[in-house]
C-alpha cells in the first residue's frame, strides 16, 4: 500500500468500573488510535500504551511523539510499503514497540481490505470463535471480589484471572478456588510485583490447581523467572518479559516460561505476535492471547490472533462490556463463553464516526 497520510487520535473513554493492578488504577482508557489513509481504503491501528509507564516503558504521550516525530516519517513518501516490511523500516528505532505496532496494524489493515481478505484468515486463524477469559482486577474488599467472579460467571467467562500483588494474593485465590470449585479455569497475574525470596509464598498458590502464575518477577528477571519455576509447581506464564519472538525463544530455552501470554502491541506487532506462536508451538509451549483494555479495534485484531491453532488456553478477550459501556466500534458480545472471530476485510469492524468524535481528546493530520 501506498500511505497518503496518516490520522492519529488520543481518546479518553471511562471504564464501566475502576480497573486496579499491582502497578496501579485506572478509571477511564487513554489510547491512541491510528488511522492510515492509502489509495485504495484506510485502515485502523491501537497504540496499547497507557498513560504512564508502569507496565511496560513506553507511554502515550511519549508514543504520540515517537509516532510524529520517526515512526510516520519513515513510511511517508518513500513508495508503496509492504506491511509485512514495515517492522524493518523502522528498526533503526529501539523499543517502542507498541507504538511501532500500532503503525504496522493500520497499514495491515488497509491493505487486507483492498484486497479483501480478513486479518484471521490471513495470520492463519482455523477457527470461528475464541473462548473468552476475563482479567479480575484487585477489589476494596474479598465480597467486592466474589461478586464480580460470580457476575463473570453468570455471564459465562470461560476463564477467571485475578490480579495479584503482596497482601492480595494467596488468600483471595484461595476464596475463589473454594467458592467456584476445582473445575473453575483460573489464573493470576502478578504483573512482576514480587521477588525471588517471595517463593515460600507462591508456593502456597500450588495447591489451587491454577492454570499457571503470570509474570511474578521483574521483566528483566529471565534467569530468575528459571530458577523460580523449579520451586514451583504452577506453571509460569511470562507476559511483560516476551517483547519479541527472540526473547521468546530465550525464554523456553531457560525455562523461564511454561506458557506465553502474547501481546501483539507488547512484541511490535501482529506479524512478530504469529512468529512467537510459531516459535512456542513448535516447543509446544501453550500461548494464549493477552489484552490491553482495547477497544474494538484492537479487540478485533485481539480476535484473529487468538483463531490461530497454538492459542489452546482462553484469552483475555472479554466482551467490549466488560470495561466499556460505549466503544467506538459495535461491541463484541458473547456468545457461551465465546467472542466470535470477524470475517469481514481487514479487521471486520468499522469505527462509529460520532462515537469516536465524542471520545476524542486530541488528533493531528500527517500527510505524505
Ligand atoms: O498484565 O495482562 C496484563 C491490562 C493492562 C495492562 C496489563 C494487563 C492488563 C490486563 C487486562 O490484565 C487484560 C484485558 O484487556 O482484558
Ligand atoms: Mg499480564
Amino acid at each position: 500500500v501506498t500511505p497518503r497520510g496518516f490520522e492519529t487520535r488520543v481518546l479518553r473513554i471511562p471504564l464501566v468500573a475502576p480497573f486496579e493492578t499491582s502497578f496501579g488504577r485506572q478509571d477511564e482508557r487513554e489510547v491512541i488510535l491510528v488511522r492510515a489513509v492509502t489509495a485504495g481504503a484506510e485502515g485502523w491501528g491501537e497504540c496499547v500504551t497507557m498513560p504512564m509507564p508502569l507496565y511496560s516503558s513506553e507511554h502515550t504521550e511519549g508514543a504520540w511523539d515517537v509516532l510524529h516525530r520517526f515512526l510516520y516519517p519513515a513510511l511517508l513518501g518513500v513508495g508503496p510499503v509492504n506491511p509485512r516490511h514495515v517492522a524493518a523500516r523502522v528498526e533503526h528505532i529501539v523499543g517502542h514497540r507498541m507504538t511501532k505496532a500500532a503503525v504496522e496494524l493500520a497499514l495491515l489493515d488497509a491493505s487486507l481490505r483492498e484486497r479483501d481478505e480478513s486479518l484471521a484468515g490471513y495470520l492463519g486463524a482455523d477457527r470461528t470463535h475464541v473462548p473468552s477469559g476475563v482479567s479480575v482486577g484487585i477489589m476494596p474488599s474479598l465480597d467486592d471480589l466474589l461478586a464480580t467472579v460470580q457476575d463473570y460467571l453468570d455471564q459465562g467467562y470461560a476463564r477467571i484471572k485475578i490480579k495479584i500483588r503482596p497482601g492480595w494474593d494467596v488468600e483471595p485465590t484461595r476464596l475463589l478456588r473454594r467458592t467456584f470449585g476445582d473445575d473453575l479455569l483460573l489464573q493470576v497475574d502478578a504483573n512482576a510485583a514480587y521477588t525471588l525470596s517471595d517463593a515460600r509464598l507462591l508456593r502456597q498458590l500450588d495447591d489451587l490447581g491454577l492454570l499457571l502464575i503470570e509474570q511474578p518477577l521483574a521483566e528483566d528477571d529471565l534467569v530468575q523467572h528459571a530458577t523460580l519455576a523449579t520451586q514451583l509447581q504452577t506453571p509460569i506464564c511470562l507476559d511483560e518479559s516476551i517483547v519479541s519472538a527472540k526473547v521468546a525463544a530465550d525464554a523456553i530455552t531457560l525455562g523461564a516460561t511454561q506458557v506465553i501470554n502474547v501481546k501483539a502491541g507488547r512484541v511490535g506487532g501482529y506479524l512478530e505476535a504469529v512468529r512467537i506462536h510459531d516459535v512456542a508451538r513448535a516447543h509446544g509451549v501453550p500461548v494464549w492471547c493477552g489484552g490491553m483494555l482495547e477497544t474494538g479495534i484492537g479487540r478485533a485484531a485481539n480476535a484473529a490472533l487468538a483463531a490461530l491453532p497454538g492459542f489452546t488456553l482462553p484469552g483475555d478477550i472479554s466482551a467490549s462490556d466488560r470495561f466499556y459501556a460505549q466503544d467506538v466500534t459495535d461491541p463484541f458480545v458473547l456468545d457461551e463463553g465465546r467472542i466470535a472471530v470477524p470475517t469481514g476485510p481487514g479487521l471486520g469492524v468499522d469505527v462509529n464516526p460520532e462515537r469516536l468524535e465524542a471520545v476524542t481528546v486530541r488528533r493531528s493530520w500527517t500527510p505524505a
